[in-house]
């Protein structure tokens, strides 16, 4: 049965406020086991809106579970998307405080950037690469609000994928320079390679993902705008990281781009 709009507004409450303090919170479906999809981005809408209303900004989109490594570490069988605003920005080779976060992990991601507006339906990987400006490097910094994260689908997307912090960085590139399922991406973490892949890990072609997330959007009435990032999904497993840790990403003919946790 789908949640009423005043069981929306307070798990969007909720949850906002376990992401705003670093406090975790047993996964929602425990409470409300007829949770659907549909009421799960309604959860995720209602945690934007909170935020829109204090005045922040949505600076991009983000799709998750986009790789067979992903989809098995976590346990799930489908892709999710979900929304990135300015909160979440950490310059190349800036500092992420661990007090402000859970339980981070790092994934490897090839980042998009548009130069024409995307709209689903019936958007497929060639509309993707002709709407692209660019591609470059980037590392998403995920952190369930959900203790040892542990979830399932529904519920990882009213928390808006686990999206907490992202550093875009590296060399800017046209999509058509490139073999974006041939690129190769090496994670490393203090030094060491703890994590590699090729661009094929995300659903055969990083733009597939976007193509996914703009079907998703123009189904509700949305579209990814002209000059919008979107960070296509980790291409490898998730990594977890520690103060102290040290990570960079490096990716074949994009540069690297780094960030740091303290
Ligand atoms: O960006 C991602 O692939 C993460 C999606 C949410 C699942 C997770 O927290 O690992
Ligand atoms: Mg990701």
């Amino acid at each position: 049965m789908p949640l009423d709009s005043a069981t929306v507004a307070a798990l969007a409450e909720q949850l906002e406020s376990c992401q705003l303090r670093a406090r975790d919170t047993v996964k929602i479906t425990d409470a409300h086991p007829g949770m659907t999809l549909a009421d799960a981005y309604a959860v995720q809408d209602a945690i934007l809106a909170r935020k829109r209303d204090r005045g922040t900004r949505v600076v991009g989109w983000k799709a998750g579970l986009t790789s067979p490594g992903k989809m098995k570490q976590m346990g799930v069988s489908e892709p999710c998307f979900g929304f990135l605003v300015d909160e979440f920005v950490v310059p190349d080779g800036g500092d992420v405080p661990m007090a402000d976060l859970i339980h981070p992990k790092v994934e490897p991601e090839i980042c998009f950037v548009l130069k024409r507006a995307l709209k689903g339906p019936g958007c497929h990987i060639g509309a993707v690469l002709a709407a692209t400006d660019f591609v470059l490097p980037g590392i998403e910094v995920i952190d369930s609000r959900y203790r040892d994260f542990k979830f399932d689908l529904a519920s990882v997307i009213a928390d808006n994928t686990s999206a907490a912090r992202f550093v875009v960085g590296g060399r800017a590139v046209a999509p058509d320079a490139l073999d974006l399922r041939t690129i190769g991406v090496v994670l490393e973490k203090n030094g060491k390679p703890v994590a590699m892949g090729a661009g094929a890990a995300v659903l055969g072609h990083p733009a597939a993902a976007v193509a996914m997330l703009a079907n998703h959007l123009g189904a509700r009435g949305q579209e990814l705008p002209a000059g919008a990032l979107v960070l296509s999904g980790g291409v490898t497993e998730a990594v977890a990281v520690e103060a102290g840790d040290q990570v960079c990403l490096r990716v074949q003919g994009l540069g690297s781009v780094a960030v740091q946790f303290r």
